[in-house]
């Protein structure tokens, strides 16, 4: 695998296409009714509707239902027969289901709508949208692979209804499921060998004294907004970098588009945050409804927040507070765990009031309480969220301060004998960004050391081997 190929997973932000808002009244759209149904609360279909609306489909109804599962539908069958007519009538192309159908239900749903509509559930049109988003070869793999992922179960239940006459014919023999599960080891290894290029990637990074950042979130929690507030002003809009920390070839505007994905791939920026030069990279946001294993395919954003030295964690605070909990759990069950820090972020400040700022903190207090420390390990670190705002800059720097702390950080206080040696020696400790003070007593040089660990200790190193000049 060459760096090249890997590189590509960093894209520029501002060479993809256009994001296009599809036109609700665009008669080509595929027309869809969308179905709910939850056990508790009244099905919320807002969300659904927001992403069938950008993956292309004109809604023209829906139906839900308050009850527990059923077996056969998911809905009642009484449901699901007004669910079919609903269909039928409305000329519907597809049948969206905000939730994740098993392929039994999947089967059985599609049997009893009109002939030719479509079953889409949660995971299958999230995987729809993504598909519109891959737009490397990393972000392809990926996406290939939680395709593959999602599909094996179904193709399983598939051959066993082809089956079900011929006990002879199980599903693990057939070569079409055979086939799939070869497709997946080789994604799985592709994206292996791309996974090892990251790592040596963040070692180099690190290395040349970056520390590193990452925004973790829900879609359309604030993330890219806030990433190019914090960035550094490398031209209009903190562009992104290349694999050193130098702005990126080829560069230009960045299109902030309301949408959920502009890409699939992370996108990495340089920003002084304090005194640390770090490199903060902005992730694919987080999306209820997809399986574990689906999940687990879009790893660049999840090993991304996972190695941070420090992950940002935005939560918005203009949900309400069911919202707000149902997003962070999300958030929190894809990230499983984290080698850094995490800052909890609640952002939007300007959007809700002071009132409505102490409601949300509440709201994010209370689902913090309720987690369990199996689920999210950080849970501590996840108390006290830093209410900002990207728009006005409510809260920046005291959020700048919460990240600055909570980097790696050692000191160290050198003395070396002024000349040449000592002087490469700075000055490659310069380069990363690890001096704090510089001091010249007569023949020797004074130097205070602040930044990351392992650059501190190996800028001593070289200092503390200066030999005098002869
Ligand atoms: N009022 C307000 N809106 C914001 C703020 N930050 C982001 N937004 C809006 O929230 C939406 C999602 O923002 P975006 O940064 O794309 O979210 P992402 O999906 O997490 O990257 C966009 O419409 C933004 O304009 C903020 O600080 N205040
Ligand atoms: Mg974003």
């Amino acid at each position: 695998m060459s760096r090249d190929d890997d590189a590509t997973n960093e894209r520029d932000a501002s060479s993809g296409p256009e994001p296009s808002e599809p036109d609700a009244a665009d008669p080509d759209a595929a027309r869809a009714v969308v179905a709910a149904r939850s056990d508790g609360e009244p099905p919320d279909t807002t969300e659904i509707r927001e992403l069938a609306a950008a993956a292309g489909y004109a809604v023209v109804g829906e139906v839900t239902q308050r009850r527990r599962e059923d077996p056969t539908y998911d809905l009642g069958r009484g449901k699901a027969e007004e669910l079919m007519r609903l269909a039928a009538d409305a000329g519907a192309e597809a049948v969206i289901y905000d939730g994740g159908l098993s392929p039994g239900q999947t089967f059985s749903l599609g049997d009893l709508l009109p002939a030719g509509t479509a079953v889409i559930d949660r995971p299958r049109l999230v995987l729809e949208l993504f598909a519109d988003a891959a737009d490397s070869r990393a972000a392809d793999r990926q996406l290939e692979l939680a395709r593959l992922r999602y599909e094996l179960p179904r193709l399983r239940e598939a051959v066993a209804r082809d089956a079900s006459e011929d006990v002879r014919l199980q599903p693990e023999g057939d070569s079409r499921v055979l086939d799939v599960e070869k497709r997946i080891e080789s994604a799985e290894r592709a994206l292996d060998e791309i996974a090892d290029d990251r790592a040596a990637r963040r070692a180099e990074r690190r290395a040349a004294g970056f520390d590193l950042i990452a925004l973790a979130g829900y879609t359309n929690a604030g993330k890219s907004t806030l990433a190019r507030r914090l960035a550094d002003e490398v031209d209009e809009a903190g562009d992104p970098v290349d694999d050193n920390g130098d702005p990126a070839a080829d560069v230009g505007p960045l299109a902030v588009a309301d949408r959920p994905f502009e890409t699939l791939s992370t996108t990495t920026r340089r920003a002084t945050i304090g005194d640390r030069r770090t490199l903060l990279t902005d992730t694919v946001g987080f999306l209820d409804g997809l399986p574990h294993e689906s999940v687990r395919s879009f790893r660049a954003t999840i090993e991304s927040v996972r190695t941070a030295d420090c992950a940002l964690l935005v939560v918005d605070a203009s949900d309400d507070p069911a919202d707000l909990r149902r997003k962070l759990l999300a958030s929190l069950s894809a990230i499983e765990t984290t080698e850094g820090h995490v800052v909890p972020v609640l952002s939007k400040a300007d959007e809700v009031g002071s009132d409505g700022l102490a409601d949300a903190v509440e709201a994010y207090e209370a689902a913090v309480d309720g987690l369990d420390p199996r689920d999210a390990p950080f849970v501590d670190a996840l108390r006290s969220p830093i209410p900002v705002s990207a728009r006005d800059g409510t809260g920046l720097a005291d959020l700048a301060d919460a990240v600055a702390d909570a980097l790696p950080t050692a000191t160290a206080s050198v003395s070396a004998p002024n000349g040449g040696a000592a002087q490469a020696a700075l000055s490659w400790a310069y380069d990363r960004g690890v001096v704090a003070s510089v001091d010249y007593e007569g023949e020797t040089v004074a130097v205070d050391l602040a930044g990351r660990p392992d650059v501190v200790a190996e800028a001593e190193r070289r200092l503390n081997g200066a030999v005098p000049p002869s």
